[in-house]
């Protein structure tokens, strides 16, 4: 059995995405960042990060895993499930390309963004200069999603990394502009029973 600590960000839905979408059985353990619970002493012996999500599998082979980072988990479950990592050497390669993309592009841009945004007091041009990388970001992806399918041609890791960035955004689609591409894969993975679980974890 999994359990999950997590909250209901982006992050912590991408962890929550990848397990049902894994078919993995998980106990949801919901943390209040808004009260520090990611800093207590218990869950600091869990993620001494102090950051959702994270993950102890008492059924992992070789003993015990804890593991944190949501990119980490997401593979973790990819891997033990077998699913969703392209097995030919050149789409994993790809796949890989496109799950970095998500996490240390976008996710770390969007998290910028919601960081500049909780400052009380809210820097306007830190902030446009975020949204602008991140509005290029979609643009860059929404062209690759007019060759493609998905972000590696067949559905990956990839595509569950980047789609919680994606969901949490929709103002900054829709200002952007000209996104449709985008749009048909957003609500092509929306539509997933495992995706539509996850992204209302915790309840
Ligand atoms: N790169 C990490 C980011 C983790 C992260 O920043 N989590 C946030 C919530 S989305 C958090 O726990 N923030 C509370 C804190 O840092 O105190 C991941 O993908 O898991």
């Amino acid at each position: 059995m999994i359990d999950l600590y997590t909250a209901a960000t982006g992050n912590g839905r991408r962890a929550s995405v990848m397990l049902e979408e894994c078919g993995l059985p998980y106990t949801v353990h919901k943390l209040d960042l808004t009260k520090s619970e990611q800093k207590t002493p218990a869950y600091l012996k869990i993620n001494p990060a102090g950051a959702i999500p994270a993950i102890v599998d008492t059924e992992a082979a070789g003993g015990p895993l804890t593991l944190a980072q949501s990119g980490a988990i997401a593979l973790y479950a990819c891997e033990k499930s077998g699913r969703f990592l392209p097995r030919d050497a050149a789409k994993r390669a790809a796949a890989m390309q496109w799950f970095l993309h998500a996490m240390s592009d976008q996710a770390a841009s969007s998290g910028a963004l919601f960081r500049l945004g909780s400052l009380p007091e809210k820097p306007a041009a830190a902030i446009s200069s975020f949204e602008t990388r991140l509005g290029d970001m979609f643009r860059y992806v929404n062209n690759r999603l007019g060759q493609a399918e998905y972000l590696a041609d067949e559905l990956s890791v990839a595509d569950f990394a980047l789609y919680p960035v994606v969901a949490s955004r929709t103002a900054l689609v829709e200002s952007t502009g000209g996104l449709d591409n985008l749009k048909r894969w957003a609500a092509a993975l929306a539509a997933r029973p495992g995706v539509a679980k996850g992204m209302k974890v915790p309840a």
